[in-house]
C-alpha cells in the first residue's frame, strides 16, 4: 500500500525520536493488505457503543437536558467536578454476554466500545491513570468481559480510543477549565502515556479487530504523530485494523481522505452514507446513531425507525462499505430498551436476508429505480442480489440494462421457487409475486451466466416526450457543490458558490419547443441559468421556504433543434446568488 511505502521513509526520520517502545516500520503488499481486510470487507455490519462516566449526567444535568458524551466540554464543567460522576458509575446491570449476543442476533460481526472517549476516562482498569474504571465503584473490567464473551460468541471486539484528551494535562490544547492540569502541556508526554494505554489494550485483550482513533483534527496531533501512533499500534498486532482517523488527512464528515498525507486503512464517514461509493480498493466505514446522541440521553426519543436502519444497512453494503451503528448504554449498563427493539427488527429481516449483506461487494448499476444491489463475483460465477425496496405493482420487476443469460433466479424468501426471467431489449425482466415478501426490503436473487454485463442506460425522453434530469444522474463542477441523498434528501447541494454548476447528457428522440422547470428548495431569493448550446433560459426562483421544501418554477421554453446526444447545464446567477437545492430538471413538450 502506498502509505505504508511512503511511512518507511518517513518514519525512518521519525522513528526515533517520537517512539518510546519500538517501532516496526514495513511496507505491504497488497495481497498482505487483502489478507488483513478480508474480515472487515465481509462482515459489512457492526455495533457501535459509546460508554463512559458521560452516561451519568446524560439528559439530566441543569436546565440543558441535551448533552451527551460532549458533556465535558459543552458544560465546561470543572474537571475536578465532572470526575465525581465517576463515584456514580456502577452498571451492576451490566451483561457482555447478553450485549454480545443482541450485537450478533442483530447479524452484527463486530462491537467497537469506547475504551477512552475525548474526556481521557478509561473503561478499563489502567496502571497508568486513576482517571479509569477504577475509581467507580464498579470493580470490574468491562472490557475484559466483553473481549471474553466476544471470543465465545465469535464476534471481533475493537476499540474506540479518542486522540484528544480534554483530561489529561499534557493534551496540547488544554482546556481552561481543566482546573486540574498545571505547567505546560507537552505532546511527547501526552503522546507516550497514550501509547502505554493502547499497550495496555492491546496486550492484555486478546486480539482486537480495529482499533478506531477519533478526535485527530485539533493542531497538536500532527501527521508524523499520526504515522508513528499507526505503526506502533501495528507493531503490538501485526494484523489488526487502523481507521484513518489516526492521521490527518480526513475531510469533514465525510470522512475520506485527501491529499498525500493519508494514514491508516479505511475511511470514516459519520452520520451519513456516501450518495455513491468510492470505488473497488476503497475500504470505509459509515457510522450513525440511533437517535441523535452517541453517548446516552435520557431526553432523546428521535429514533429512526427499523426501516430506516435496513435500508441504510443495504445502501452501504451496495455501495462497498460498512455501517458501524451506535448505542449508548446507562450508567447502570443497559443498553436502551428502543435501540434493543431496533436491533431485533434488523435482526428478523437478517435472518432471511443476510446472504445478500456478507461478503459481497458494491453495486455494478450506477441507479435502480426500485432499490439497491449486491453481488458477489466468484470467477465465472456471479449473483446479484436485489434489494427491492419499491415493489412492482405490474409483478414485474425490470433489472435496467442487464445483459447476462439468467441461470436462476428466486426470492431469498423463498429460495425453493424458481423465478421466471425474460432478456429484453431495455434489460431482464424478472416476475415476481404480486406482493413484497418484505415491505421494507425484498431480496431477488439473480444467478448470472458470466461476470455482470450492464449497458449503462443513458437518460432518454419518456414516450410521451418528457424528459427528466435527476440530481442523482448530474455531473457536478466545483468543489462544494454535491449530491445529498439520505433520509429525506435526494438532491444536489452545497451549491454556495454560483460559479460551480451541474450538467446532465442524455438523447433526444423528439426534438421541438419544451418548457424548462426545476424543482428546487430555497430560503432566499436567487436565480439560476438553463443552457442548452446557445439557448438559455433565466429565471429567479421564489423562496420556498427551507432547504428541504421543493417547488416546482417553470423557467421558460428551451428549443431543441434536433435528435441526438445533448447536454443541458444549470448554472447560478452571481448577482444575489443564495445557495439553492436542486432535485431536478424537466422539459415538457410545449403546446405554444
Ligand atoms: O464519538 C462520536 C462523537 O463524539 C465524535 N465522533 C463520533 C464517532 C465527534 N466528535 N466531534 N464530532 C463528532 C463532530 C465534530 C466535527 C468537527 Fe471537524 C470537528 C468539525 C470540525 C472539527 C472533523 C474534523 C469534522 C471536520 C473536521
Amino acid at each position: 500500500m502506498t502509505t505504508l511505502h511512503r511511512a518507511s521513509l518517513i518514519l525512518s526520520l521519525v522513528c526515533s525520536n517520537l517512539a518510546i517502545l519500538p517501532v516496526t516500520c514495513r511496507a505491504e503488499t497488497q495481497s498482505e493488505l487483502d489478507h488483513r481486510m478480508a474480515w472487515f470487507r465481509e462482515a459489512r455490519f457492526g455495533l457501535f457503543i459509546h460508554w463512559g462516566v458521560y452516561s451519568v449526567p446524560a439528559g439530566e444535568w441543569g436546565t440543558n437536558k441535551n448533552y451527551g458524551e460532549w458533556f465535558l466540554e459543552e458544560t465546561k464543567m470543572p474537571v475536578s467536578q465532572y470526575e465525581k460522576f465517576a463515584s456514580q458509575f456502577n452498571p451492576v446491570k451490566f451483561d457482555a454476554r447478553e450485549w454480545v449476543r443482541l450485537a450478533k442476533s442483530a447479524g452484527m460481526k463486530y462491537i467497537v466500545i469506547t475504551s477512552k472517549h475525548h474526556d481521557g476516562f478509561g473503561m478499563f482498569p489502567s496502571d497508568l491513570t486513576d482517571w479509569c474504571i477504577k475509581s467507580t465503584p464498579f470493580k470490574r473490567d468491562p472490557l475484559k468481559e466483553l473481549a471474553q464473551a466476544c471470543q465465545e460468541q465469535g464476534l471481533k471486539l475493537c476499540f474506540y480510543h479518542s486522540i484528544m484528551d480534554w483530561h489529561h494535562p499534557d493534551w496540547g490544547t488544554r482546556r481552561a477549565w481543566n482546573d486540574k492540569a498545571d505547567g505546560t502541556p507537552d505532546m511527547d508526554r501526552y503522546t507516550a502515556y497514550m501509547k502505554g494505554q493502547l499497550k495496555e489494550l492491546l496486550t492484555r485483550y486478546g486480539p482486537i479487530g480495529i482499533l478506531w482513533f477519533d478526535g485527530e483534527w485539533e493542531k497538536p496531533w500532527t501527521h508524523e504523530r499520526g504515522l508513528d501512533l499507526y505503526n506502533y499500534v501495528r507493531s503490538l498486532q501485526p494484523n489488526i485494523i487502523v481507521n484513518n482517523r489516526v492521521g490527518k488527512a480526513r475531510t469533514g464528515m465525510n470522512g475520506m481522505d485527501q491529499g498525500a498525507q493519508k494514514v491508516g486503512d479505511y475511511g470514516t464517514p459519520e452520520q451519513e452514507i456516501p450518495a455513491i461509493g468510492f470505488g473497488p480498493g476503497v475500504d470505509w466505514e459509515s457510522c450513525m446513531t440511533m437517535n441523535n446522541h452517541w453517548g446516552y440521553n435520557k431526553n432523546d426519543q428521535n429514533w429512526k425507525s427499523g426501516k430506516t436502519l435496513i435500508r441504510n444497512l443495504i445502501d452501504c453494503s451496495s455501495k462497498g462499505g460498512n455501517y458501524l451503528l451506535n448505542v449508548g448504554p446507562t450508567s447502570e449498563g443497559q443498553i436502551p430498551e428502543a435501540s434493543i427493539a431496533r436491533l431485533k427488527e434488523v435482526g428478523e429481516w437478517m435472518k432471511v436476508n443476510d446472504e445478500a449483506i456478507y461478503a459481497t461487494t458494491a453495486s455494478p448499476f450506477k441507479r435502480l429505480p426500485w432499490g439497491r444491489c449486491t453481488k458477489v463475483v466468484n470467477g465465472p460465477e456471479a449473483t446479484l442480489y436485489l434489494h427491492v425496496f419499491d415493489w412492482p405493482s405490474d409483478g414485474k420487476l425490470l433489472v435496467p440494462g442487464l445483459k447476462n443469460k439468467i441461470q436462476k433466479a428466486f426470492l431469498l424468501a423463498d429460495p425453493k421457487r424458481a423465478l421466471t426471467t425474460e432478456v429484453a431489449p431495455e434489460g431482464v425482466r424478472v416476475s415476481v409475486p404480486a406482493a413484497a415478501p418484505d415491505p421494507i426490503s425484498s431480496t431477488v436473487v439473480l444467478k448470472l451466466e458470466g461476470p455482470p454485463q450492464i449497458e449503462q442506460i443513458g437518460i432518454r425522453q419518456n414516450p410521451d416526450g418528457t424528459l427528466l434530469l435527476p440530481a442523482v444522474d448530474a455531473q457536478l463542477h466545483g468543489e462544494q457543490i454535491k449530491y445529498e441523498s439520505g433520509d429525506h434528501r435526494d438532491n444536489i447541494g452545497f451549491w454556495l458558490n454560483p460559479a460551480e454548476w451541474a450538467d446532465w447528457e442524455f438523447q433526444i428522440t423528439r426534438p421541438g419547443k419544451f418548457e424548462v422547470s426545476a424543482e428546487v428548495a430555497t430560503t432566499e431569493a436567487a436565480s439560476i441559468q438553463v443552457s442548452l448550446g446557445n439557448a438559455k433560459v433565466l429565471a429567479a426562483l421564489p423562496v420556498s421556504g427551507d432547504y428541504g421544501q421543493f417547488k416546482r418554477v417553470k423557467l421558460g421554453i428551451l428549443e431543441v433543434p434536433s435528435t441526438g446526444k445533448m447536454t443541458i447545464g444549470v448554472h447560478g446567477v452571481p448577482e444575489g446568488w443564495h445557495p439553492v437545492n436542486l432535485k431536478s430538471i424537466r422539459l415538457d413538450p410545449s403546446v405554444h
